[in-house]
């Protein structure tokens, strides 16, 4: 199934429709890349005080991220190891542990079988707790944002966001400060492929201007003059698309980060007072990152819009489904008048019911589920956008695209998702690390 260019082609740019369908690579993506990569869990400021603890998941995987009482973060299987019952239902709090439902089995914060009700009387001593504490998966922060991962030999999370860190810097630092996000998140349930989302995140800056169309005509600004994608609009310069190692990427609108606000006064000044300390710590392109308008994935299913400050998860649920979860990303030494302006822009546009979110789902849902046709799921999309107007750049880490509309980060992200079905273990992907980027083959470009 994986062996050819028959799932994703790099040559011709394009994919299989399969990938969007066919429950046998959903079940090898279970395994080879949500089962491999290291997925957001929460940031710091959700969990902030010892015994704090939310519950997510990893793809279909129920966890636990708890806060322990030295100040690090462990995350555990939220499943009981008696008869696998869930351990926690809720989706937050502060525990001194977690007692199952069933039979009352006890987990430490940390994880470990504390107590088993009757123990002595009914296991006659015979229960070895140290063995049955709750699964462990790897755990690792990057400026206050918290993943995990539930292979031993993926690299760090710090070699794993590899390069895309240069880029990260710029706004999980910023001046100082870095972020954190306002939870608790919104939930929604999108009938959709869990890639839809993330490609359009990624890179997908060509439907802006025609599914957003009537929403930026609405909000005016910046952005309102590429409503209808007009033969006339300022393409060139609109911005770049970035793609990395590890199929993280994004896309960059200049000077727009707050377009997408209408009341944006507090943010507005917040990013006028600190891009210059911006520019003295990571240099003049980085600071043009900052005032920008970002579209990005964090491989394989995290997203934000930076300037809109959306900021989200997309939880597979089987092929053809997934649960959004949606936390707003504010500077975290802003004041709380513009953080709370900053959450109510970003969820009048992107929250569960925000108008632009709503442009877009009836599209992922569209191009996930017409290929239950038998004739149609055979055929193959095509992601050959500005091919050839992209290379290795002399600033920009990675592969740079040359205009905010183009699909070098979809082709960067379905390289690597390709990759790692491929792949049959972290050392063969390690193998790729001196030539990931052959298959984009105009090295003069810039
Ligand atoms: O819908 C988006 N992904 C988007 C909207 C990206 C950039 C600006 C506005
Ligand atoms: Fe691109 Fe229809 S025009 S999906
Ligand atoms: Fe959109």
């Amino acid at each position: 199934m994986t062996e050819d260019a028959h799932l994703v082609d790099n040559v011709e740019s394009s994919q299989s429709r399969e990938i969007f369908w066919d429950k046998d690579v959903y079940n090898l993506e279970l395994e080879r890349v949500f089962g491999r990569s290291w997925l957001f869990l929460g940031h710091e400021s959700l969990l902030p005080k010892p015994g704090d603890f939310i519950t997510t998941y990893m793809a279909e995987d129920k966890v636990i991220l708890s806060h322990q009482q030295d100040g690090s973060f462990r995350a555990f299987i939220n499943s009981c190891t008696h008869r696998g019952n869930q351990i926690c239902h809720a989706d937050s709090g502060n525990a001194k542990a977690f007692v199952c439902n069933y039979h009352g089995w006890v987990y430490g914060q940390d994880g470990r079988l504390v107590d088993v009700p009757l123990e002595t009387r009914c296991y006659h001593g015979q229960l070895d707790k140290a063995k049955l504490g709750a699964k462990h998966v790897r755990v690792e922060t990057y400026k206050g944002f918290i993943f995990g991962c539930g292979d031993a030999d993926a690299p760090s999370l710090e070699e794993y966001l590899g390069e895309f860190r240069w880029y990260l810097d710029t706004i999980w630092e910023g001046a100082g400060g870095g972020l954190e996000l306002l939870g608790p998140p919104m939930k929604s349930i999108l009938a959709c492929n869990w890639k839809v989302p993330t490609e359009n995140f990624v890179g997908d800056g060509y439907h802006v201007g025609w599914t957003h169309a009537g929403a930026l005509g609405q909000i005016g600004g910046e952005l309102a003059g590429l409503a209808g994608n007009r033969a006339d609009m300022p393409f060139e310069e609109l911005g770049f698309q970035f793609t990395t190692r590890h199929g993280h990427g994004f896309g960059v609108i200049n000077n727009a980060a707050a377009a997408i606000h209408v009341k944006r006064d507090g943010w507005a000044k917040y990013l006028a007072d600190t891009r210059a300390e911006v520019g003295r710590k990571f240099g003049p392109e980085r600071e043009e990152l900052y005032v920008g308008h970002w579209n990005c994935s964090i491989f394989p299913s995290c997203s934000f819009l930076y300037g809109t400050n959306t900021f989200k998860v997309w939880h597979p649920r089987g092929p053809h489904e997934i649960e959004v979860w949606t936390y707003t990303m504010v500077p975290r030494d802003a004041d709380a008048a513009t953080k709370s302006m900053i959450q109510r822009e970003a969820t009048r546009s992107f929250g569960t019911a925000g108008t632009l979110e709503s442009d877009d789902g009836e599209n992922m849902s569209s191009a996930t589920h017409v290929n239950r046709g038998n004739i149609t799921r055979d055929g193959r999309m095509d992601s050959s956008m500005g091919v050839g107007f992209e290379g290795p750049h002399p600033v920009y880490p990675g592969i740079v695209g040359s205009s905010f509309i183009g699909e070098t980060s979809h082709r960067g992200f379905y390289r690597f998702w390709k990759e790692m079905l491929d792949a049959p273990d972290w050392a063969a992907v390690k193998a790729n690390d001196d030539n990931w980027d052959s298959v984009f083959t105009n090295r003069d470009y810039w």
